[in-house]
């Protein structure tokens, strides 16, 4: 079977054990063990940091609560499209020298939380990101591009503007500095030269970050909704600037257990297209040092799994993995599509 529709079969199943479990007949569960959201207070519910792990900034800390957190981000790039159509590499030799192959990106991410007051909650985050890419010539011949080092670090202010029981309402803005370098550069053909806009661990220019949280408890689930932009605000020093970005994600959470619960999230972006270009690249080598092939947009389904700890020896641990795929993604030009990410995170509350 086909690698797409084995994924689509398992998140059906997946959403089947969701709303089986729900009913609480599923596994033969006894109904005391599950939580019912409805039964516990907004603050427990934030508190016992039920949220998924990766929407940004839905969870809030008390005044003088501290948190820590390490995520690990994987995503891979594969397999040619226009638009939304595949296409093979020799419809790339026909512009190009060069078609990369496959992408990865790997990223280590590092988290601080704290409580100003009781509605403000202070976040920082520190990446360091493993880029490759591998390249195929015309006469079949590859080599691989890496790049390496710390990403822009970004600075979050999180603000509950309203919280009234059955739901809350969160604002966030963020400001992303630029400490990740866009001057990574990689042997290539015996020469170091610099490498394409995606390769690049920054932005290179300081960006605004504004987003918004909504979070409703229904009886069984607690779902939200979860929007961001990204504004970089001016040209970086390569002469160019990225695009903004759009983020708008949904999400629905389910408790089996005071400890476990499962997220699925339906996440949708949109990437315009960079502004300017890095005079370095030669554009007639490679896709993804044109411009032209910048942009475009996807919807991409995850499901996670989260544990955490209310008490016991492990009280204030959490623990989520997260699995995604694109189910549909669309771009400008010709670029690699995103085949899958998964990520794993912890956190810890002080
Ligand atoms: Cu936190």
């Amino acid at each position: 079977m086909e690698l797409k529709s084995k994924l689509i079969l398992g998140s059906i199943n997946y959403f089947l054990i969701l709303i089986i479990t729900s009913t609480g007949i599923g596994l033969g569960m006894h109904q005391d063990t599950l939580i019912n959201p409805t039964e516990i207070s907004l603050e427990e519910l934030l508190e016992t940091e039920i949220v998924p792990i990766n929407v940004m900034g839905s969870h809030i800390h008390f005044a003088g609560e501290w948190m820590v957190g390490y995520k690990k981000m994987n995503m891979v790039k594969e397999g040619f499209l226009n638009e939304n159509n595949s296409i093979n590499n020799d419809t790339i030799f026909r512009s190009y020298t060069v078609a990369p192959t496959k992408m990865s990106v790997e990223m280590d991410m590092l988290e601080i939380m704290y409580g100003w007051n009781d509605r403000l909650t202070l976040m920082a985050m520190l990446s360091y990101e493993k880029k490759s890419m591998n390249h195929l010539r015309e006469d079949e011949s590859t080599y691989t591009t890496r790049s390496s080092g710390i990403g822009d670090v970004q600075l979050m202010g999180h603000y509950l503007f309203h919280q009234q029981y059955p739901y809350w309402l969160a604002f966030m803005l963020s400001m992303s500095l630029p400490t990740g370098s866009i001057d990574q550069k990689d042997n290539i053909m015996g020469e170091m030269k610099k490498l394409p806009y995606s390769m690049q661990l920054g932005l290179g220019s300081v960006s605004l970050i504004p987003g918004m949280n909504y979070i409703y408890q229904a009886e069984k689930f607690v779902f939200g909704f979860h929007s961001m932009g990204t504004f970089p605000i001016s040209e970086n020093a390569n002469e160019y600037k990225l695009g903004n970005q759009y983020h708008l994600t949904g999400w629905v959470n389910r408790f089996l257990y005071d400890w476990l619960s499962f997220t699925a999230i339906m996440d949708g972006r949109i990437f315009s297209p960079i502004i300017g270009s890095d005079l370095d690249l030669n554009v007639n080598m490679v896709p993804t040092a044109d411009t032209a092939n910048s942009g475009g947009r996807i919807i991409a389904l995850k499901l996670g799994m989260n544990t955490f700890q209310n008490n016991g020896k492990f009280k204030g641990n959490r623990l989520e993995l997260e699995f995604g795929f694109p189910l549909y993604q669309s771009v400008n030009g010709f670029q690699l599509g995103i085949k899958n990410t998964w990520s794993i995170g912890w956190q810890r509350t002080f």
